[in-house]
């Protein structure tokens, strides 16, 4: 729809940006830190030196006096569950804790709301050595335990969690549970299984923030691309709305609902990929929902039908880490209408707006976006100059469509760019640069790690200085 009136931005709403442990602490062996999944996982690929990161663990101060800089509201971190507890669970690593807790305290004293990330992809290698990890039975307990001592020890100054980061990517790139070995199948099953793990274990925590009468707000943070069919061919929008299902709707639909929807269950049961539920797990989720969802949009997709033939009978699929084609039902393919980042992800800010109202028609919980932003090859110019107006260019036509959804009577409560400074991409190293703080490094060599602040940085802090009015002037 298009509006005569255009309401603004309301003034408790929480401007920020996010980032996550692995990608600029660097520091992955000191102060007693164990190691994660990450880690392992990183070393074994060697396309940029990840063990320094942007070096925020030794330039936390320093960086976070530049959030308030700009202006933040509120800032997303995750904290390193293996600096906490370096091999999962048993002893907790004092240094660790210190480490969070000067953060939470700086961010205070700015007055920046921290937004925690529990775990971001960065699972401790010690508890896939003892069990397997999230495909036992025995991770619920573990998470569990570690949740409640973040808690126990943050809690008086965190009012907003987040669980966990994009369990849906967590369960289709293997690796990310410590899986490397098995055909496809068998990973998708442990997938399917570990992602029901997950569940469980997200409801027991929201329990337990209930129990102990925590103030604010919890809930996972989901990876979420529209999906759009591909042309009026009733077949391609059935095609693009069996994608949104396998590909987003079935993780809030247990998150949110307690349910595995007839379709997904379906799904499941003909891949042979059925999770084991036990007992009390459906009901336990259904009682302890979250109470805020947080988003992660970067693209929208565009769907159209795929049939099964013999060639590509039911089940067939390409081994690509996240599903571009499953026969029998869709296929991804390009939009030729929508422009696309240098690495083909499809600029779309209407696909937000939609993700918005689809959302909070869908489940009626309060949504925050916890990341948003585009990922380029920023260049420094001579002076400490980065023009990264292609940067502004994305993030104003997202920010104006999420002002439309709202206006639309979507509730959303806060916006997190990603990111706040440039990091190690969770798939492609450091060339392709997110932030609004340039770091002074290549992949390999780590030059000065001096923090220069890009023209997009000016841009946003205008942004949350206008309470959002900026966007919408040039
Ligand atoms: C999300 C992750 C982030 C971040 C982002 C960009 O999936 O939650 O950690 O990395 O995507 O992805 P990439 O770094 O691969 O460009």
């Amino acid at each position: 729809m298009e509006w005569k009136n255009r309401e603004g931005y309301p003034d408790n709403f929480l401007w920020g940006a996010a980032t996550s442990s692995f990608q600029i602490e660097g520091a992955t062996t000191a102060d007693g830190k164990g190691l994660s999944v990450i880690d392992v996982m990183e070393k074994k690929a060697d396309i940029t030196d990840f063990s320094v990161a942007s070096d925020h663990y030794h330039h936390m101060e320093e960086d976070v006096a530049l959030m308030a800089e700009l202006g933040l509201k509120i800032y997303r971190f995750s904290i390193a569950w293996t600096r906490i507890f370096p091999e999962g669970n048993g002893e907790i690593n004092q240094k660790g804790v210190d480490f969070y807790n000067r953060l939470i305290d700086t961010l205070k004293k700015y007055d920046i709301e921290p937004l925690v990330t529990m775990y971001h992809f960065d699972y401790p290698q010690a508890l896939v050595e003892q069990y397997g990890g999230w495909i036992s039975r025995q991770s619920i307990d573990d998470y569990h335990s570690y949740a409640a001592f973040l808690f126990k020890t943050f809690g008086d100054r965190v009012k907003y969690w987040l669980t966990i980061n994009e369990q849906d990517h967590v369960i289709r790139f293997s690796s990310r549970l410590g899986i490397t070995e098995g055909s496809y199948i068998e990973k998708m099953w442990l997938g399917y299984q570990a992602n029901h793990h997950m569940c469980v274990a997200t409801a027991r925590v929201i329990e337990t923030f209930h129990r102990l009468g925590m103030k604010g707000k919890i809930g996972p943070a989901v990876s979420y691309s529209w999906i759009h069919p591909s042309s009026s061919n009733p077949a391609d929008v059935l095609a693009s709305k069996d994608a949104a299902l396998i590909k987003n709707n079935y993780l809030l639909d247990l998150h949110c609902k307690g349910i595995y929807s007839k379709a997904f269950w379906k799904y499941l049961e003909e891949r042979n990929y059925t999770p084991k539920i036990n007992e009390g797990d459906m009901e336990l989720i259904r009682q302890n929902p979250p109470t805020m969802i947080g988003v992660n949009y970067y693209y929208s997709e565009t769907a159209e039908a795929f049939s099964a033939n013999d060639k590509h009978p039911i089940g067939y699929h390409k081994e690509t880490p996240l599903p571009t084609a499953e026969a029998g039902i869709f296929k991804i393919i390009k939009n030729p209408q929508l422009p696309a980042t240098d690495w083909g992800w499809e600029i779309d800010p209407a696909g937000l707006r939609l993700t918005l109202r689809e959302l909070y028609e869908r489940y009626e919980i309060p949504l925050i976006i916890t990341e948003n932003g585009i990922g380029a090859y920023d260049k420094l110019e001579a002076g400490d100059v980065v023009q990264d107006d292609y940067r502004i260019d994305y993030l104003q036509k997202h920010i104006q469509q999420i002002q439309l959804a709202m206006n639309e009577g979507a509730e959303v409560f806060g916006y997190c760019a990603w990111s706040f400074m440039d990091l190690v991409s969770a798939r492609n190293g450091m060339q392709k640069r997110y932030g609004f703080v340039y770091i002074n490094r290549e992949e390999f060599d780590l030059k000065d790690l001096r923090r220069i602040k890009k023209k997009s940085f000016n841009w946003y802090k205008e942004v949350i200085r206008s309470n959002g009015e900026k966007v919408w002037k040039n």
